[in-house]
């Protein structure tokens, strides 16, 4: 496609529709505007019984405010843009159920952590505009009904097809209008990677040694794998097609997110302590998977797949 293509408007209604109502999905759809956002309910046993969905919403600054949600219903006009928040593990599936209902030109913005389920749905749907997000807002949900916007980051989205391309002005104009910062990223893999290299080094420690994100540094479980995990992480970089990094300067990174977010409980201990399944599989699983498709050795990355893996089916198994 040649740069000087046309940028197209965003079809539909105006309405921003959001599918996960976890704690992003509520994060977005409390900043956007309140008219021209709605949840698209997900087929089967948790479509919701209430015609909206409300909670308070903890702002960074301290303010909050209550914020009430329509669900919206399959009968409404074709929205602008759906926003697919949903676990990394459950969003193919809940795209199978939900994507008969949306028009074929209605671009999806994948917001899911780690890497493999966006190519995943890229694959199953080449020909809708489908875009990819990395973002940097720390949100979580201390209780049901309240929503924390824990701390404010930046948002870079990009075209993972070719018919999202001439979309992808429009689209961050509109994911704009929440007022937090967001940018059109031309490299969309390459922003997906750096990020996946700071939380494959993270969030699978927090969750084994179920401990907040600064604690970690010091303790030997982590001091024990850090660099051959670094090292594991620059062979299968070289090996991709991305920006090649240096083992100490991966440990660099971690180690400087590890520090700024210290208090953090990083997304993986969280899914951990409520008895969700993690996303491991999206993380380390998906370094583990590539360094192999490679013939690249990844004993770290595995095996640190395998405990959180173990960690969650015994406490599935302790709960039943
Ligand atoms: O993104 C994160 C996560 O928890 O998933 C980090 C960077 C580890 C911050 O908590």
């Amino acid at each position: 496609m040649s740069g000087r293509e046309e940028k197209q408007p965003l079809p539909g209604n105006g309405v921003i529709a959001i599918l996960g109502a976890g704690s992003l999905g509520q994060l977005w759809a409390g900043y956007l505007p309140a008219d021209k956002v709605a949840f698209l309910p997900r087929k089967g046993s948790d479509a919701p019984d209430r015609d909206s969905l409300s909670y308070r919403l903890e702002r960074v600054d301290g303010s909050a405010l209550s914020v009430k949600i329509p669900w919206l219903s399959s009968s409404i006009d074709q929205p602008s843009l759906l926003l697919v928040t949903t676990k990394a593990g459950d969003t193919l599936r809940a795209l199978e159920s939900r994507l008969p209902d949306i028009p074929s030109g209605t671009p999806l913005v994948l917001f899911q952590n780690g890497m493999g389920s966006q190519q995943a749905v890229a694959e199953r749907w080449p020909r809708r505009p489908i875009l990819a997000a990395s973002t940097t807002e720390g949100a979580n949900r201390p209780e049901p009904g309240q929503t924390v916007h824990a701390g404010r980051g930046e948002t870079w989205i990009g075209a993972l097809t070719d018919s999202a391309r001439p979309l992808l002005d429009a689209v961050v104009r509109a994911l704009a209008s929440s007022g937090l910062t967001v940018h059109s990223e031309a490299s969309i893999y390459q922003r997906l990677w750096n990020k996946l290299v700071i939380n494959a080094g993270i969030n699978a420690f927090t969750a084994i040694l179920n401990c907040r994100n600064g604690d970690i540094l010091n303790h030997r479980f982590y001091l024990e794998h850090i660099d051959g995990l670094c090292a594991e992480i620059a062979a299968v970089l070289c090996a991709e097609d991305c920006q090649p990094l240096a083992p100490d300067t991966i440990r660099e990174r971690i180690e400087t997110v590890a520090r700024r977010t210290a208090q953090n409980t990083s997304s993986m201990l969280g899914d951990r302590q409520q008895g969700r399944t993690t996303e491991i599989e999206f993380i380390n699983g998906y370094i583990a998977r590539r360094g192999q498709d490679h013939g690249i050795e990844v004993p770290v990355n595995q095996m640190l797949t395998e405990r959180v893996k173990q960690l969650s089916a015994g406490a599935k198994a302790g709960s039943s």
